[in-house]
This record gives structure tokens, sequence and C-alpha cells, in this order.
């Protein structure tokens, strides 16, 4: 009963999630209905699939044969909207209130999907979600029609229709070659007005060569958008370098870190997406108390708790909090704290950023915190 409380306060608890894939956070409920129905339909086998999604503790390499296999049953564009709208409604759910959610955006000439199609079959998931409004950030809606304070302090006590500011980061797969990288960079660019905030690079860590996706993250630093990249995965000192190099906006993981690349990350102030669960069930990290999420809280340095694949790693947001409050010895008001300080290193305007103040300053009244 007090576990059940507890876990009351924590999913009550406003949350800023920057860090979430959204193939790799499918229901497991939706992803079982949709192998089936391959199954039936002879695509593939279910009783394989079944295995694969059920199986809890999975190497590095698995969980990336576990993401083909995803990519398989998943990329329909019927389906990429009905999971984009299940995952919103599921952030939602958990009080996460900014979500930046990441995709890599997908071709399939068999199904006549583009890359552009793909895209435009997310974005038509973020509309069909119904249990809350979702803020894409058109600029004339935030500019001209910014939230009130009761209107915010309605979105805490759960009065209004609630809300949740999605933002999305295109991802570009370390298997992509130079000029598919820019082929996503550009799409990005023409979707700025439909949410589109940033570029992320991510994918199977020992594939693909920092050089190659250089010219294209330039680029799309050039015209504006954010960068976050997936670094230090797995043991890389020279890319690991001239990632650091090339200062992102954020990184994410940076678990296997020596201290020339933990001084240098630690001057340059790149804020670290953590991923406890997820580095701890692909062991890129052998346990979570040697974790390095401590070593940067205690130095300061910007940093917040993410859940990389919610559907992979059978985690959420508000167990991301649970599990490093109670691992660390952080109360509350600490994590509280945490989660707030996020708003600093989302991607979105300041309109937004201040939107997100107030609504963590009402919260933590309300919470007594
Ligand atoms: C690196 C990861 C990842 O893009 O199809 N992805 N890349 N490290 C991780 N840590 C475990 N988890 C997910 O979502 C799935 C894709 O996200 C990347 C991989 O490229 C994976 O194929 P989307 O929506």
């Amino acid at each position: 009963m007090e576990k059940q409380i507890d876990m009351d306060w924590w999913v009550s608890m406003p949350k800023i999630e920057l860090h979430a894939h959204l193939n790799g956070s499918i229901r497991d409920s939706t992803l079982l209905e949709l192998s089936r129905d391959l199954g039936e339909k002879g695509s593939i086998v279910f009783s394989d699939v079944e295995h694969a999604i059920l199986k809890n503790d999975r190497s590095l390499h698995e969980v990336f044969k576990l993401f083909d296999l995803i990519h398989v049953v998943t990329t329909d564009h019927k389906i990429v909207t009905r999971i984009t709208k299940e995952v919103v409604e599921d952030f939602a759910a958990e009080n996460v209130v900014y979500l930046e959610l990441r995709t890599t955006p997908k071709r399939n000439d068999s199904i006549g999907m583009s890359k552009r199609s793909y895209m435009e079959a997310v974005v038509e998931g973020l509309r069909a979600v119904n249990t809350v409004e979702v803020d894409l950030g058109s600029p004339n809606l935030s500019m001209e029609s910014p939230l009130t304070s009761s209107a915010i302090s309605n979105l805490c006590d759960g009065t209004a229709r609630k809300k949740i500011y999605v933002r999305l980061l295109l991802s570009l797969d370390r298997r992509e070659t130079t000029a598919s990288a820019m082929e996503t960079v550009k799409l990005a660019l023409k979707m700025r007005h439909l949410g589109v905030a940033g570029i992320d690079l991510s994918g199977n860590p020992i594939v693909g060569e920092w050089a190659t996706f250089l010219p294209a993250l330039q680029f799309a630093r050039e015209q504006g958008l954010s960068i976050t990249l997936h670094c230090g995965e797995v043991p890389n000192p020279e890319e690991i370098k001239a990632m650091l190099d090339f200062l992102p906006g954020r990184i994410g993981h940076a678990c296997c870190f020596g201290e020339e690349e933990w001084r240098k990350l630690k001057s340059c102030k790149i804020p670290v997406e953590i991923c406890l669960t997820s580095n701890i069930r692909t062991e890129t990290i052998s346990s979570i108390d040697l974790h390095h999420f401590v070593d940067l809280y205690n130095a300061q340095h910007p940093i917040v708790l993410c859940t990389d694949d919610v559907g992979v790693f059978s985690t959420t947001l508000s167990g991301e909090y649970v599990l490093a409050s109670s691992t660390f010895g952080l109360g509350r008001s600490k994590m509280f704290h945490l989660a707030w300080n996020a708003v600093e290193f989302i991607f979105a305007d300041d309109v937004v950023k201040k939107e997100l103040r107030q609504i963590f300053y009402s919260a933590a009244r309300k919470l007594d915190l």
C-alpha cells in the first residue's frame, strides 16, 4: 500500500522527457497485437517475435536485433500513427509536461513510404491524441495565447484539460550514408512548423563513423536546428573527443568515458541525458551504484533523467525518478528540482521555457516542496 502511495506521488510530479525513441516506447500489448496480426498473415513467425519482446535482459547487441524486428512490425503509415498517439498519451498519463520524442524517418518503397510520409504519419499521430491537448509549438499559438497563471494552476490540479508540449527530433541511424543523413536534415527543416526542433544521432554504436554524419550535423546546426548525440555508449575515445569538440546541445548516455573525456565534458557543460534502466539492462554500466549519475549530480553538471525506450526496457519516467531517488539517497524535493532544472536544456523556445517554469513553480507550491 505504502509503495502504491509513493508511486502515485512520483507520477503526480511534473516531469520532462528529453530522450525517448518512438519505436522503443511502444506498449508491449500493442507490439504483441501487431505481431500476432502479421503472424496470422504469415509475414513473421509470431512465437519468435513474442519471445524477443517478452525477454527481459538484453545485451546492447540484442537490443538492436530487437529494433530490426520491431521495425518490420511497425513500419506502416497507419501503425506509425497509432504508436505515436499511444506513446504521447502514455507519457502524458504520467504527467510528462514536455516531451521530446525522437524517431528515425524511414523509407520503404514496397509500401510507398518515404521519409516524409513516415514523418507525416507521426504528425498525424500527434494530432490524433485525445486524452490531452498537444502543443506542437506553432509560433502563432504559443506567442498569441500564452498560458495565464490560472490556466497553469488548473493544469496542475487537473481541473483543466491537461496539456503536453511535444517537440520532435529526427534521428540519423548510424547505418545511414551522408546523403541519407542530409535528406533527413532537410526534411527536419521543412517540418519545423510542425514541432520538429532538432536532430539526434543514434543507432548501433559499433556501426558507422562520426565523419559520415558530420556534414549533415554541421548543416543542421547552421540552419538553426538543435543537436543531441548518442555519445560514449561503447568505448571509443576518438569518437567521443570528436563529438565533444562539435559542442552538441546535449548528449545521451556518456557511459564509457575516461578521465580526459569527463574533464572535457564538464568544462564544456554539455547537458547529459541519463537513462539508468537502459544502461543497466544493456550492461553498458555494470552496476547502478557505479552509475556516473552520482558524480555528475554532485558536480552540479547539467543532467536530465530520461527513459530511452520505455517499451523495450519496461520502465517509465516516474520509475526512473524512483530508481535514482532510492539508489542515490536523494529525497523528493531534490528529485523535483532535478526535473524542474531540465527546463533549461529543452530544445524549445523561451516562451515554452517560461511556461514550464511556471508549471513547476505552481506544482512545487501544491506539493509543498
Ligand atoms: C542507440 C538507440 C537506442 O527511431 O525507429 N535507439 N540508439 N542506443 C540506444 N540505446 C539502447 N535505443 C533506440 O526508434 C528505434 C531506434 O532508435 C535508436 C535505434 O536506431 C533504433 O533502431 P525509431 O523510432
